[in-house]
């Protein structure tokens, strides 16, 4: 599942340009069954499989260094938002651990993982794409990944507002307009429109984002 994603755009470039080390393991290879076991049935039944311990400690132990922050991905982890990805860019080594089947044996939570991280109340197949989010959303963080541009636009983002409207050209599109503030060429009127805008715009559709946590 990684191959593609992590293989294009922006990802790539910053693979390429060796601001970014990213390296996908089989949690099979550390495994000595012949079926190269990595799950079991959950003691006290219940239905379901869960990630057994001896595969997942071996993984680790042989792959995590001494800065090494393991995190697990799953739905029963905090939230991930920008200001996670915001620390996880700061670290210099990051192993993520992508579950499958119903969940980790919880030994993994307690005595393996730094943290556990949930992309989203929803539920997927399997960790691999979550663990693709993080990846992405923390790569375009790390210095030298993004234009000066593209990076400070961010910032208007942490301002804990959405982004206000914007059009481009035509002016008129299919009879839509552009408001006419916009191309008054008046940037204090302009400037203050957006605020509004960004405003009105948040307490629509995400009023928890103007609640103080
Ligand atoms: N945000 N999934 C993990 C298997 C699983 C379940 C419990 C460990 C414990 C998800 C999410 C997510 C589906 C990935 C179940 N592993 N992960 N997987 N939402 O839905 O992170």
């Amino acid at each position: 599942m990684f191959a593609g994603p992590l293989d294009e755009s922006i990802i790539m470039r910053a693979r390429k340009a060796g601001l970014l080390e990213l390296k996908i393991h089989q949690l099979r290879d550390w495994t000595h069954d012949r079926h190269k076991t990595v799950d079991d049935r959950p003691f006290g039944g219940g239905p379901g499989m869960l990630m057994k311990p001896e595969p997942l400690f071996a993984a680790v132990e042989s792959l995590r260094r001494e800065q090494s922050k393991v995190i697990l991905l799953s739905p029963t982890g905090r939230k991930f938002n920008q200001a996670i990805a915001s620390e996880l860019a700061a670290q210099s080594d990051l192993l993520l651990v992508t579950g499958h089947y119903e969940g980790f044996d919880e030994r993994v939570r307690e005595s393996l993982a730094d943290d556990e991280l949930s992309i989203g109340d929803y539920v997927l197949t399997n960790g691999a794409l979550p663990a693709m989010v993080v990846i992405d959303a923390v790569t375009r963080l790390l210095p030298g990944v993004l234009g000066d541009d593209e990076s400070s636009r961010d910032e208007s983002f942490s301002h804990g507002l959405l982004e206000y409207p914007q059009y481009t050209r035509p002016a008129v599109f299919r009879g839509l307009k552009v408001p006419d503030v916009l191309v008054s060429g008046n940037h204090a009127q302009i400037e203050q429109w957006r605020r509004e805008q960004a405003k009105s715009r948040t307490r629509a559709s995400r009023p928890d984002l103007l609640k103080p946590d």
